[in-house]
Formats: C-alpha cells, structure tokens, sequence
C-alpha cells in the first residue's frame, strides 16, 4: 500500500503541473487519493484473522499469552481474534472438571517455534494464516475480522465486509435457522449457533442449516436411516441439530413454536422432498396428533391416520404447492416414534416411507431382496441406507 500512494502521489503533482491532462482525468486521480485516505486510516484498526486447518494431536509449548476455558472451538478461536498478540491455538480436546476445554492462546507459531511444537493427543493446533486483510474478496470468503473502529466483528462473504456475523459465535447466535437467513446473515447451508429460548446464551447450541432447499432457513432436528433407530425423541437433544450423523434424533425445539412447516428430505437429494405445512389442509384431530408427534410430546400410535397439509416436489413430478389443487392428504400414515413415519405399505405413491420392515408393496423394492429392510422413501423415490433428515422452519 505505501510503495502505491508514492506512486498515486507523484501521478497527482504532475496533473495538477500539467495543465493538458483533461478534467475526467483529475478526478480519477483525486478519488484515488481519497480512497487510500480511507484505506490508510481504517487499517490499523482491523485485525482480520483466517485460521489455517486444524492439526490433530500437537500443541505448540511456550509463548503462552494466557490459558482460559470454554465451550467449544469456535468460542476459542474467537479468543484469538479479539487478542492482539494471538498468531495460533492450542485446543484440548478433553472436558476438564467444569465441563470446558482447554484454550491456550500463543504469541508465537509453529514455524517460528518450531522446536516447541510437540505431540500431544489431547489437543489440537490452529495457527493463523493472514491478517490485516483489508480487502474481502472471494480468496478470503469466511474469515472474520475484528473492526476496532466500529467496535464490531465483521464476516466476509466474498464481496464485502458484513458487519454481524449472527450465529458464527456461541456469544452471538440466531434464534434458528430461519430467522439467520431473514436477517441476511446466511453464510450458505452448514453449522450456525442458535439459541431458541433467548435470553441468556449460555445454554445456546450448534444446528445444522439448510439455507438453499426451497427457499432455506431449514433447522435440522432428526435423521434416520437405521430401521430401528427412533426418529423423534420425547427429549430434546440439542446435539440432534448439529450432528448430520446417520443417526440422530430429537424434535422440534418447544421454543420454536412459530414453525409452519416440516420438510423431509435425503441428506445428499435435496431435489426430492416433502413438506407438511400445519397452516395447509383443513385442521381436524389427526393433524393435531400428528403435530404432537413432531414436537416429541405424547403421541406415539400405530394406527392409520390421514394427515392433511402435505405438498412434495421431485423432478418428475414438480411442486404440489399449488392452490388450485390444493394441498395433498397423506392417507393412513403410521407414525411411531421408535419406527418412524410412513404411509400406509397399500400405498403406491409412497411419499414418505421411513418405516423399520421392508417395503411390502414391492413397488420399489424386489421382494426377495433382504435389502430392502430400511429402505428409506420419499415422494416416490426409495435410496437404501440413504438418511432421511427431518427439517424444520
Ligand atoms: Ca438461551
């Protein structure tokens, strides 16, 4: 930047001695000058921290800044960036007596001190990578910055510094996943840190988003793909929200009351799907029942029930969202919390299949193919050992 504004420097004085350059001309050369104004003045300000991979089973001894404890990861790197002498980490990976990691912020990293950098398979090491950046462009999409000017951390999202980074920090989260997205903060579908209760934040917890499938703002609570694994738990798991296991279940959080629909979907086939809107289809006993079910409170039946308010989409056959057919009804939908959801095994359309036995219709599934136990299918297309994730929004 300095060898740039002797150069801009000497360019402005001979426009100005030089009477023959036109006019358009002086006026690039001044907004040049005015823009390195800004860009000198703001940057000692910023400290934009881009944390390298993470190493397993090393930690970096001495040029200790100081040791804390906390919540996670992502709580210690945020150490790191609101420390100025900060250039890596050690992460203990191990819960001490209170229940916290280990952070270890150093003044130094493991090229400079490399004779300190030893084993140890109850931490890991992140150093830095670059700081100081002042421009966000696509290379540096994702890092965040620390802007002492503004008093506020700043994400980059490959164009431009956003100036909240809501959900990014255990300290700063969403209250779900759609709420993040409404406020703009969408860093694309992945982990955000969400606190449905309020109020204070300590008891807020990682979820996985989705911030594409129709329109986005999904929270995951459940996935499933073993036959007898249940699908909702009458406790709610936070770690159900974050894990994109196999499987993991919970349901949907008691403090995210507003939600108004439920998508199911395959965890890599976003493409195929259906969702239950609570506010479609006309409100009757079974629909209350089958709500119960999804909020993990009570009801856990067997019997065939029809459930109003459902719409699919698949690339064959497009989204049923349309009011002028209106919505669909599932017609004798089982619903067990220890084997899942499906619709009745007479069926042919086979909207959502996630039942523990095989598939008797045999619409899908040869019969005499032992596979066929914990077939997974939605809207028509059946994937073995493919999870199912339950969404909510
Ligand atoms: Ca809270």
């Amino acid at each position: 930047m300095s060898s740039n504004s002797g150069h801009r420097g000497k360019q402005w004085a001979s426009a100005i001695g030089n009477k023959r350059i036109p006019m358009h001309l002086c006026i690039i050369f001044l907004l040049c000058a005015v823009v390195y104004g800004i860009g000198r003045i703001s940057e000692s300000d910023l400290r934009a921290v881009n944390f390298a991979d993470k190493i397993e089973g090393k930690k970096l001894n001495g040029s200790l800044i100081r040791e804390i404890e906390v919540d996670s990861e992502s709580s210690c790197q945020l150490e790191c960036v609101d420390e100025e002498r900060c250039q890596s980490y050690n992460f203990g990976t191990i819960k001490g007596d209170s229940e916290k990691f280990k952070c270890q912020l150093s003044a130094s990293d493991r090229f400079a001190a490399f004779a300190n950098f030893t084993e140890d398979n109850n931490f890991i090491y992140r150093g830095i990578e670059g700081k100081n950046v002042a421009e966000c462009s696509a290379s540096i999409a994702g890092t965040v910055r620390y802007n002492a000017f503004r008093k506020a951390r700043e994400w980059c999202n490959g164009k431009v510094w956003l100036s909240v980074v809501i959900g990014l920090f255990a300290t700063e989260p969403g209250r779900h996943c759609l709420d993040i997205l409404k406020s703009g903060q969408s860093r694309g579908s992945g982990l955000y840190w969400i606190d449905p209760n309020g109020g204070s934040k300590t008891d807020s917890f990682q979820a996985y988003c989705d911030m594409e499938t129709n329109g986005g703002g999904w929270t995951l609570i459940s996935t499933k793909v073993s036959p007898s694994f249940h699908f909702i738990k009458t406790a709610f798991l936070a770690s159900a929200a974050e894990t994109t296991d196999a499987d993991a279940s919970s349901h949907i959080h008691p403090d995210m009351g507003d939600w108004e629909e439920v998508m199911f979907r395959f965890s890599d086939v976003n493409t195929i799907r259906v969702i239950y809107d609570r506010k479609a289809g006309a409100p009757n006993k079974d629909k209350t029942d089958f709500e119960m079910f999804l909020m993990g409170t009570t009801y856990n039946g067997l019997e065939g029930r029809n459930i109003h308010g459902f719409y699919k989409y698949n690339p064959a056959d497009h989204n049923k969202k349309n009011p002028s057919s209106g919505f669909v009804t599932i017609s004798n939908l089982h619903f067990r919390s220890d084997k899942g959801i499906s619709e009745t095994h007479r069926g042919t359309d086979q909207w959502i299949d996630m039942w523990s036995h095989a598939d008797a219709s045999n619409n899908y599934i040869t019969s005499d193919d032992s596979r066929a136990l914990g077939a997974k299918c939605i809207a028509g297309c059946c994937y073995l050992k493919k999870p199912i994730w339950v969404m909510v929004r």
